[in-house]
């Protein structure tokens, strides 16, 4: 497994580093840009662990050309970041404000000219605030809404990205926002989120396919956060918590996506919390993908009784409190290729929070350097087992705005001094970058 390089893998994988716009951009009214969600929940007391919000982040909006330096050091061949749907159309529908695409335009064009595919996402959940205040995802409007802002996207960028992603990570955006209500907007609603979560499915293949009508030539596809789920116990109570948990965590994520239908044993137990369907709106979801994009962060080990307790499992925990697994990922990807057709698979994102030891100008995190590489070994052994992944990506580039965690918590492979905005590459950056470097004779 140590001996992986670069050049086990096909020559053509993609190699990359990941962020998402509210994460790292700040510029949170500049331009004209409008507000989001995020904009609104950071000011919700006690909704955020240290009191910050996205206004200034990593200022990437204004540092954005060095960046693209920094990124291009790298070595990698592939960026994924996203667009702020309320930078260039700030109230969600009407009006696009042509100064914020001016930026995503400079970003493309400044990756294309340091040889860097862009890979573009969406909706990385800063949904506009002006459609939250109509319902947002909870409401079908938004769907035709974010068609629109799609088609936009496309007509003006579609011909220099390699890829675009609708959205990242339903789960989180339904679950998380609207049923625990931890993250943007705050909801507290199964029945809600459930429904949110169908207008996300119906919005992707909806925009995917009016994109395809434009001729865009993007590879179209989507992300979801998956976890493989595994019994504490062989007690038949663990095994059925289990099941419940595969159901609600990728069933239902994934089969309406692939297959066009909801997984049946989930909808008949969500009773009257079950989604609202139009006719046609299956086979509207149901649309081919060019790629299926997986974020893959720890493994989820289900206890009936009481949560189960990640000390238990003897393997590191991040600053989050995940465990660190990487067999987890193989194991995901093995059950995925066993159970589904599949479109080819990118791992869109994957990387650990951990604190760092800075001495001097340098930065020492071994142990996210230990699990970037661990992980893309776990790929590695799902690809030599038969599944066809293309591509990898860390996540992050830098440190940013972890949500509800705010700035604690630290995911980048770059650090970033918040008082200066200083980028530092850390020892996982270097570990990476020596790693691309790779160009052993042979290949493959
Ligand atoms: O920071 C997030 C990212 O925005 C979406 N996926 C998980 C990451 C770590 O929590």
């Amino acid at each position: 497994m140590t001996s992986l390089s670069r050049n086990s893998f096909p020559r053509d994988f993609v190699w990359g580093v990941a962020t998402s716009s509210f994460q790292i951009e700040g510029a949170a009214d500049a331009d004209g840009k409008g507000a989001s969600i995020w904009d609104d929940f950071c000011r919700v007391p006690g909704a955020i662990a240290d009191a910050s919000d996205g206004r200034e982040a990593c200022q990437h909006y204004q540092r954005w050309a060095t960046d693209l330096d920094l990124i291009a050091a790298l070595g990698v061949n592939a960026y994924r970041f996203s667009v702020s749907w309320p930078r260039v159309q700030p109230l969600g529908s009407g009006a696009f404000n042509d100064a914020g695409f001016a930026f995503y335009e400079n970003l493309v064009d400044g990756l294309l000219a340091r040889g860097i595919k862009p890979y573009l996402t969406l909706n990385h959940w800063d949904l506009p605030s002006a459609l939250q205040a109509q319902g947002g995802w909870s409401e079908r409007a938004t769907v035709q809404r974010f068609v629109d802002y799609a088609c936009e996207v496309a007509r003006r960028l579609g011909d220099r990205v390699s890829s675009i992603c609708t959205h990242n990570e339903p789960w989180v955006i339904a679950v998380l926002g609207h049923e625990t209500g931890i993250f943007a907007p705050g909801l507290k609603s199964r029945k809600v989120a459930i429904q949110v979560a169908h207008h996300l499915f119906l919005s992707h293949g909806m925009a995917v396919t009016a994109m395809r009508q434009l001729g865009c030539s993007a590879d179209l596809g989507i992300v979801l956060n998956l976890s493989p789920v595994e019994a504490a116990t062989e007690s038949p109570a663990d095994r059925e918590a289990t099941r419940r948990a595969h159901d609600s965590g990728l069933r239902w994520y994934v089969e309406p996506l692939l297959q066009g239908v909801y997984p049946g044993e989930m909808l008949a137990e969500l009773g009257e919390d079950a989604p609202t369907v139009m006719p046609g709106d299956m086979e509207k979801i149901r649309v081919p993908l060019d790629f299926l994009g997986i974020n893959y962060y720890m493994r989820t080990v289900v206890s009936a009784a009481e949560p189960w307790d990640v000390k238990a499992s003897g393997n590191p925990v991040t600053d989050m409190g995940w465990e660190v697994c990487p067999q987890g990922l193989t194991a995901l990807l093995l059950r995925l290729h066993r159970d589904y057709a599949l479109p080819p698979i990118l791992i869109t994102e994957n990387g650990a929070a951990f604190k760092d030891e800075v001495s001097g100008a340098e930065v020492h995190d071994i142990q996210r350097q230990a699990y970037i590489q661990g992980h893309i070994a776990a790929v590695h052994e799902a690809m030599r087992q038969g599944v066809r992944v293309d591509g990898y990506f860390v996540w992050s580039l830098f440190d940013n705005f972890e949500w509800s965690s705010g700035y604690a918590k630290r995911f980048g492979i770059v650090r970033v001094d918040y008082d200066t905005q200083q980028r530092t590459l850390k020892d996982s950056a270097l570990w990476y970058r020596n790693f691309l470097r790779a160009t052993a004779a042979g290949g493959n």
